[in-house]
Formats: structure tokens, sequence, C-alpha cells
């Protein structure tokens, strides 16, 4: 059985894959850089792979799947030694799902939105608009939390796939603390982690880089 993972570092969603790899001690992984700057997602074989043509996408053998969250997901069920970063139980999964749903609605929406035009399309600077769909995206996920994770007292999924956006989006508006104390309090707690530190600092450097390099 080999996984094989489409990837491109600085991808958030990318990020949040690599993280659950981290947290699962997963090390036989054989990852495939996709250039999207070259167009790689665009090949004839990428699209027969995933029609969507969006990375992360995970190969296992002649399976097929990508979004970051259905990726997470899968691989916690099959190489997970217990379901503590996905629970089973009813409750406390269907508020992780609602979190990695906000993170699919809301957050990564902001991320693609305000980044596209300045990546790919020569945009030099950061729209208003964006700035205050970032902040809204702030307003609304500072009031989810009623404990130390965004989840509960335990860290999740949620924390994974929402910290890979978050971080994201905190080198485009840095978050104010005094009005986003959770938030902020909570995107500390999450970098202090070893598989943020492995699996999420290095591409969001390269984000921060970018950013540097692309806007005035
Ligand atoms: N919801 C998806 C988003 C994936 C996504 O849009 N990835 C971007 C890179 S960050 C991509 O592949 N863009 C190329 C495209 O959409 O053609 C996930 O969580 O995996």
């Amino acid at each position: 059985m080999v996984l094989t993972l489409y990837k491109l570092d600085a991808s958030p969603p990318v990020r949040a894959v690599y993280m659950t790899i981290e947290a699962l001690n997963l090390s036989d992984v054989q990852y495939i850089d996709t250039n999207l700057f070259k167009g790689e997602h665009l090949t004839e074989e990428f699209i027969q792979m995933n029609p969507q043509h969006t990375i992360p996408t995970l190969k296992e053998d002649d399976f097929v799947i990508w979004d970051s969250h259905a990726i997470c997901g899968y691989l916690i069920a099959k190489y997970g030694k217990d379901d503590s970063l996905y629970p089973t139980e009813p409750k406390q999964r269907a508020i992780i799902d609602q979190r990695l749903h906000f993170d699919s609605g809301v957050l990564f929406p902001a991320i693609r939105g305000t980044l596209e035009p300045i990546l790919f399309h020569g945009q030099k600077y950061i729209k208003d608009e964006d700035i205050v769909k970032i902040n809204s995206a702030y307003t609304l996920i500072e009031k989810f939390f009623t404990a130390p994770w965004l989840a509960g007292d335990e860290l999740t999924l949620a924390d994974i796939c929402c910290v890979s956006s978050i971080s994201t989006l905190n080198e485009i508006v840095p978050i104010n603390g005094s009005l986003y104390p959770n938030l902020l309090a909570w995107l500390e707690r999450c970098s202090n982690e070893d598989i943020c530190k492995k699996g999420n600092e290095p591409g969001l450097l390269q984000i921060r880089q970018m950013l540097k390099s692309k806007l005035e």
C-alpha cells in the first residue's frame, strides 16, 4: 500500500494534511510537488485523477481522494491508533464537522479570494473588501471558543484544519489581540505544538515571503 500526496508546501489545505500526517506519525508517504504556478494541476493526467484539479490530492493504490478535510478524516480513520483527533461520538463529531465546514465555507474562501489576484494576477495590494471579509471571519470564530481548543478540551482535526487557514489569514491581516483575544491565544497555542512547527510553519514562511515579494 503506497500513499502519495500531491502537494505544494505553501498551500494551507496541504499544510493541514501535513499536520495530520505528523499527528499520526505516518512515515511512509511519497510526496509529489504540484506547482500551480506552472499549471501542473491542469495536465490531462492530473485532471483524470482529480477533476477538481486541487491540491492536496491523496492517492493510495487505486483509491484517490481530494479535499484536505476528507483526506485528513480518511487518514485518521484508517491509520489512527484511536479516534481522539476526530471522535466518533455524535455530538463531538458534529461540533468538529461544523468547524471543518466553517473552514471550507468561510476561512478558505477568504484566503483564496484575497491571495489569488495577488499571487497569480499581479495585484500589488490587499483590497479593502478582502480585509473586511477576513475581519468578519475573525469576529465569527472568536465566539466559537468555550475551551482551549476549537472543539473542546483536546486538540482535534478542527484545530488542524482551521489553524492552517487562520495562520495564513494572520499573514494577510494580523489578528488584533484586543478584538480577538481567544483567537490569538489559540493561534499561539497551536503554533507551539510540534505538529504545527513541523507541518505548518515551513509553508507559512513561504507564503510570508511570497506576499512580501508581491505586495508594494
Ligand atoms: N477545499 C479544498 C481546497 C483546495 C484548493 O482549492 N487548493 C488550491 C491550492 S491552496 C488549489 O488546488 N487550487 C488550484 C485550483 O483550484 O485549480 C481543500 O480543503 O483541499
